[in-house]
């Protein structure tokens, strides 16, 4: 039979292997949230310091575990061992334990300083310029430059230095996409920046990291960086007046215009809301509520009939439209490309 002791030594055993599992499972190097595969200047610079300051606590912690088990082995209590020698003070041992922590923060803080002086630098006269306004709970984004306004997705060009301006009408959020830049608080009445050149075309998650009520964990985005030629074409589509609709989304078009949607939202032509997202290019964008659910007939038309029920706390009411209603502008909708 197992004494008492062991079982209780094979019980912290089990739940301590359970633990380090399930802690590990939650790791994965390539997740849509990495912060090890950087593919921005700005992302890189983050990974380096990253980088230093784990392998330096890493060598630190090495050092403490093999001194402290050579400690607990070497000086054990024994029977009938002498009292040792007790010291008070040792000129030598404290000066030494105050230096090196100075030490191992100047290494951290070097490098550290740099990347937050590179980082925060004035941005290139010639760089893409992006105001970015954080909403509860979604993302506008507008090129003043290139008359686009656009939501929850953001375009940029690959290779070329873009600029955002990081502005919020309500509470504090932080614009944060992993493999690009981030995190960088956006604060209602000031404008914060946040520069990046994008490496390569690819698609990249981002989340706002700043908690801001109820949807916080649904304020989510997409960035698309596009081969500049891709975003030109890109641009093109979005200041292109939409083409006009037909059947069920002609309908749609007709419900929508006279309904309360157009005291929120904007479609060019059509409505100059302006406390929802601008819907010209609703259905060139993949998703739907800030990156919560693929953008389809059938998604949009759920939403309409009930938003705060796909989202919880948000911001657009239920308006009372139909079933057949809703198909018909999400149909509207999503033709808008
Ligand atoms: C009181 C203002 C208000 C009204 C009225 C309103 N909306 Fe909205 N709408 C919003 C807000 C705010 C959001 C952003 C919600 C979020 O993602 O949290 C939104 C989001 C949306 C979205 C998702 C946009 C995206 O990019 O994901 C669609 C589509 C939409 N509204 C369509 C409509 C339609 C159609 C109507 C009319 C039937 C309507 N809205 C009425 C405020 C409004
Ligand atoms: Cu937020």
């Amino acid at each position: 039979m197992l004494c008492r002791c062991a079982l209780t030594r094979r019980l912290v055993a089990s739940v301590g292997a359970l633990a380090v599992a399930l802690g590990l499972g939650g790791c994965a190097r390539d997740g849509p949230m990495t912060t090890l595969i950087p593919r921005s200047d700005f992302a890189r610079s983050i990974l380096h310091v990253y980088g230093i300051i784990t392998w330096v606590a890493v060598a630190i912690a090495l050092i403490v575990a093999v001194v402290l088990a050579w400690v607990l082995v070497r000086f054990r209590a024994r029977v009938d061992a002498p009292l040792p020698p007790q010291t008070r003070g040792h000129t030598a041992l404290e000066i030494g334990w105050t230096i090196a922590p100075a030490l191992v923060l100047l290494a951290i803080a070097v490098p550290t300083i740099q990347v937050i002086f590179r980082t925060q630098a004035a941005p290139l006269r010639t760089a893409l310029q992006i105001t970015v306004v954080a909403h509860q709970w979604w993302w506008e984004f507008r090129y003043p430059a290139l008359e686009v306004v656009t939501a929850n997705e953001l375009h940029v060009p690959a290779g070329q230095p873009v600029a955002l301006t990081l502005d919020g009408p309500d509470v504090i959020h932080s614009f944060w996409v992993p493999q690009l830049g981030g995190k960088r608080d956006v604060v209602p009445g000031r404008l914060n920046r946040l520069a990046f050149t994008a490496d390569a075309p690819g698609e990249y998650r981002g989340q706002c990291a700043e908690f801001c009520g109820l949807s916080h964990a649904n304020m989510g985005m997409r960035v698309v960086v596009d081969e500049p030629a891709a975003f030109e074409r890109w641009v093109g589509a979005q200041r292109a007046a939409p083409a006009e609709p037909t059947g069920l989304a002609a309908e749609g078009k007709a419900i929508y215009a006279r309904s309360a949607c157009v005291g929120c939202h904007t479609i060019r032509g059509v409505s100059t809301g302006a406390l929802g997202p601008d819907l010209t290019t609703f259905g060139s964008r993949r998703t739907l509520a800030a990156g919560m659910f693929p953008s389809t007939v059938e998604t949009v038309a759920a939403w309409l009939r009930n938003p705060t029920a796909l989202k919880p706390g948000s911001k657009m009411p239920a308006l009372g439209l139909t079933d057949d209603q809703a198909r018909a502008v999400a149909a509207y909708l999503v033709s808008l490309k």
